[in-house]
């Protein structure tokens, strides 16, 4: 059985704000923090209890605020600390919570860390990196190309796992550890209520035996962060490459005070070779690695995170389901799929309305660094017409286009110039065409968040799955002391499905029906009580 503290975790219904593309409030064509407070209420309608923002802090923006300058400032764009005050207090007095991204890995070279480290081997931020006078390894950036990068004025070579500049943290000085927590504590002491940790297996490295990351000191720093008395009220999720169970028990079980829960990644995989080259796959496969850490998380007492988008991936609808004709039912199907399942809920901006991949003519309409230096490598292996497809394909700007609020000329996101493309289906997916639409992906995220909040089965509820692995669609149910809920989803075909009982009329469905019986439409879903 859960913990009661992750019991209660399971309330929170996550919303994930990437925040220079969610709203923007004075007309500049960025995103800001008025903005997002000006749809706390479009949120709590939704049945969100949480947001998670992306990161605000300032920011040279060459990777969107995961370069950080300063985890104690806020970046101009987005707004003021004032703003930032505001809605940490506008969100608790709706009863709502503030989970805030948090990267430890590295900093902007920006930072007045790396500037003064840079200046020579004997001041106090000198071994706040990682320098080296050779290029000790044949590491890669997850950004294309070498790992290390040299720096002029220090002689010598940095780690940068990702941007030029975003220099890797050496977090083997104890400085390091000190200077990171003093952050946590700062915003812990502005009342957030969680963090949301950036690729956290990278922190602690094993140079010698040439790993980036999950080295022999991970959960020590770690604990370091989060196993404090200061700390121990906070929701954490990591973000990491983990896919073992027993890595995720180390960090994720109660007694452990590490992490609450962490994002595993690989049924985001699923109707993909590799980010950039699509795959023939089906919901099949998706029901089947979600399956997997359900079992393993129940097994084992841990949170299992509910999720199936994020601001690095282009929507899961369009890589696996039907984003045109049936785009409502799919978007629906998959939000029954994944969010009835037993865990913590967090939905993408954009997925309550069933938003999409998008697709642009033209490689200036992206404007996202891994994209741009995937794009150049591509073109030396193909033409542009077909490094553009795949750009398009697995472009992390898919994600990151200004949330359409209506059809209007700038989406009702900004009276000015948005900073990125809008959604090039924005015309027809927007949320004011959503909600006065019959079929709203809206109205059926609002009607599943209610189910999960008022039938307790499908909170901590025992997991039942009745459809074989071998039946292109997945039956389960969800029972609790004495309430039992079914929960059928159909996945591409039409087909009859029958259950072994009885049920009351569907509480909730993308479709008119009466029973939970008989024949369903092509991603048809359906939820009812099952009579005793
Ligand atoms: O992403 C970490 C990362 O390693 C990958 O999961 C991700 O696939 C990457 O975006 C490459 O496509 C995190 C953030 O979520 C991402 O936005 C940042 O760019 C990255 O860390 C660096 O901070
Ligand atoms: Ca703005």
């Amino acid at each position: 059985m859960l913990c009661a503290k992750y019991r209660d975790f399971l309330r929170w219904n996550i919303y994930q704000i990437y925040p220079r593309s969610f709203m923007d409030a004075n007309g500049d064509g960025i995103g800001d923090l008025r903005g997002i407070l000006s749809r706390l209420d479009y949120l709590k309608d939704l049945g969100i209890n949480a947001i998670w923002l992306c990161p605000c802090y300032l920011s040279p923006n060459d990777d969107n605020g995961y370069d950080i300058s300063d985890y104690r400032e806020i970046m101009p764009e987005v707004g003021t600390m004032e703003d930032m005050d505001r809605l940490i207090a506008a969100l608790h007095e709706r009863d709502m919570k503030l989970i805030m991204d948090l990267v430890p890995n590295h900093t902007s070279t920006q930072h007045a860390w790396f500037q003064t480290s840079r200046q020579g081997r004997d001041n106090p931020y000198s071994d706040f990196y990682y320098w080296s006078d050779t290029v000790p390894n044949t590491w890669q950036s997850v950004f294309r190309g070498s790992a290390w990068a040299f720096d002029d004025v220090r002689g010598q070579y940095y780690l940068h796992s990702f941007a030029l500049t975003q220099a890797d943290l050496n977090w083997e000085n104890p400085a390091v550890v000190r200077a990171m927590q003093d952050i946590v504590d700062f915003w812990v002491d502005k009342g957030v209520d969680g963090f949301r940790i950036d690729v956290i297996d990278m922190i602690s490295k094993d140079m010698a035996a040439g790993k980036n990351g999950l080295g022999p000191r991970l959960h020590e720093y770690i604990r370091a962060l989060f196993g404090r008395e200061k700390t121990a009220h906070l929701f954490t999720v990591g973000e990491s490459g983990v896919q073992d169970l027993e890595e995720m028990l180390r960090h994720c079980a109660a007694e452990r005070n590490e992490l609450s829960t962490l994002f595993l990644f690989d049924h985001l995989d699923v109707g993909r070779k590799d980010k950039f080259t699509p795959k023939p796959d089906t919901l099949l496969s998706l029901r089947d690695r979600l399956l997997r850490w359900q079992r393993e998380s129940e097994a084992n007492d841990v949170l299992h995170a509910l999720f199936t988008d994020n601001h690095d991936n282009s929507p899961l609808l369009s890589r696996i389901a039907d984003d045109g004709e049936k785009r409502y039912e799919s978007a629906t199907l998959l939000a029954a799929m994944v969010y009835l399942l037993k865990g913590v809920p967090f939905i993408y901006q954009g997925q309550e309305i069933g938003m999409t991949a998008a697709h642009y003519d033209s490689i200036s309409d992206f404007d996202d660094i891994e994209t741009h230096n995937a794009y150049r490598e591509f073109c030396a292996e193909m033409t542009p017409e077909e490094a553009l497809e795949k750009i398009n394909f697995g472009s992390r700007d898919n994600a990151r286009h200004p949330m359409a609020w209506d059809g209007s000329a700038t989406a009702g996101f900004t009276s000015g110039t948005p900073w990125l493309a809008l959604h090039s289906r924005f015309r027809d997916i927007n949320v004011q065409a959503d909600l006065a639409s019959e079929k709203s992906v809206y109205r059926f995220y609002q009607a599943l968040l209610s189910l999960r909040a008022s039938a307790p089965a499908f909170l901590d509820g025992t997991l039942t799955v009745l459809s074989r692995p071998e039946d292109p669609f997945f039956v389960f149910t969800r029972s609790a002391e004495d309430t039992c809920d079914a929960v059928v989803c159909n996945f591409e075909e039409p087909r009859e499905i029958t259950l072994p009982f009885p049920c009351a009329c569907p509480v909730l469905s993308n479709h008119k029906r009466t029973t939970l019986h008989g024949l369903y439409p092509a991603y048809g879903c359906a939820v009812a009580r099952v009579h005793a």
